[in-house]
This record gives C-alpha cells, sequence and structure tokens, in this order.
C-alpha cells in the first residue's frame, strides 16, 4: 500500500489526539534517524504504523494473538503490550509491509527486546519523546537523545519500570532484556 493510503487507513483507526501522537512519532523518528545514520524512509513507515491497534477493542488484539502464533505469554502481562505485536501482524497482513526491519520496530516498541536495532531503538525512543508527550523526565531524556540513543532508551524504560513497579505490575520479561543489553552495549 502507499504511504498516503495507509496514513489515511491507520488515522480513520484511531481517535485525533492519538494521531497526532502518531504524527509527532514520526517527525521525531525521522529527525533521530538522520541524526543517528538510519534510514528514515524506514523510521516514518514503522512510526507510522506503530500504534495501527492501539484503539481496537483489546478481545480483537487478543485474537490476532491467539490466531496469528504471536507469543502467547503476552496475553499473561499487561494489555498496552499487545498492541504492538498485533500491530506488527496488522502492518504485514493489511497493509502489506514486507521489511521485517520495519515489522520489528513496530513489534518491539513497546517493550523493546534483548540486542535492539538502530531502527528498533529509534522507533521506541521516538515514542517515548515525541513533542506531545509530558511526563516527568521527558525532557531529560530528549536532551540524553541529542547525544546516545542508547542512554535516553535507558532513561525511557527506567521509567516505565518504576511506573510498572509503583503501579504493582508485573514487567514483561523482554523490558529487562532491553534494558540489560542497552547497558551492555554501553559497557
Ligand atoms: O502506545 P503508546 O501509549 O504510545 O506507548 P507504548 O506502546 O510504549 O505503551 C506504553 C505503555 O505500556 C506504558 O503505559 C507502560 C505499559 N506497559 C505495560 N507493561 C509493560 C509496559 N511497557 C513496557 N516497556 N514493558 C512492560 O512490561
Ligand atoms: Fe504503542
Ligand atoms: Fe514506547
Ligand atoms: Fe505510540
Amino acid at each position: 500500500m502507499k504511504r498516503e493510503d495507509i496514513i489515511a487507513s491507520v488515522k480513520q483507526q484511531m481517535p485525533e489526539r492519538r494521531w497526532t501522537h502518531t504524527e509527532g512519532v514520526m517527525e521525531t523518528a525521522v529527525i533521530l534517524a538522520k541524526r543517528y545514520g538510519e534510514d528514515p524512509a524506514k523510521a516514518e513507515l514503522a512510526a507510522i504504523l506503530h500504534d495501527v491497534c492501539k484503539y481496537w477493542r483489546v478481545d480483537e488484539q487478543a485474537r490476532v494473538i491467539r490466531e496469528n502464533g504471536l507469543p502467547q505469554d503476552l496475553l499473561g502481562y499487561d494489555k498496552e503490550l499487545w498492541h504492538a505485536h498485533a500491530g506488527a501482524w496488522v502492518a504485514e497482513h493489511q497493509y502489506g509491509v514486507k521489511d521485517e526491519a520495519v515489522l520489528d520496530a513496530i513489534r518491539y516498541h513497546t517493550s523493546g527486546r534483548e540486542r535492539m536495532t538502530k531502527l528498533d531503538k529509534i522507533v521506541c525512543l521516538a515514542d517515548y519523546m515525541e513533542p506531545g508527550r509530558d511526563f516527568p523526565g521527558v525532557h531529560n531524556i530528549r536532551e540524553i537523545a541529542e547525544h546516545s540513543l542508547e542512554k535516553a532508551l535507558i532513561a525511557g524504560f527506567d521509567g516505565t519500570i518504576r511506573f510498572l513497579l509503583e503501579k504493582g505490575k508485573r514487567i514483561y520479561p523482554l523490558t529487562l532484556f532491553a534494558r540489560n543489553g542497552l547497558i551492555e552495549e554501553l559497557e
């Protein structure tokens, strides 16, 4: 599917404020791609589709995971994790995205994963720091992102892990692997 058609279709599946977020992620992902030497077109395509399933009913998201052999363990963790994996499946099968690197960046944009690719890092970080985000610590993440993709993303995951601890929620193991992997890369 063409870029414009994908945009029109994705936009229609979410409330206006979520589309504004998506535009922020697109813009930020392109800036980060140029800054860190990744393909801006891939970063933008992953950004366009990263939250495509975010406003689907949760039972629909769960169905995509159940019926297509996606990791079933996700269903035992927070529902917020589901839209990323379901979204990658939808990007491939409903929007015809073939590029595995783009699909991975969508798939792991929430949890992260061990040994994240540069594209994974860019999309996940853009999601944390796009201009519309306003949570304690976001300014710090934007500043760190001027010089280190890894350090900025660690700061992002640290915030998410703290949030999950405070809420008494489970942490999906990939998030811990992602953070460990990023720290290892800096050593
Ligand atoms: O979809 P967005 O709101 O743009 O952002 P996202 O896809 O990064 O989702 C973030 C939410 O996911 C955040 O509120 C925390 C929640 N979450 C629940 N369990 C986990 C988790 N995030 C991570 N990284 N790891 C988890 O185990
Ligand atoms: Fe998301
Ligand atoms: Fe995220
Ligand atoms: Fe998002």
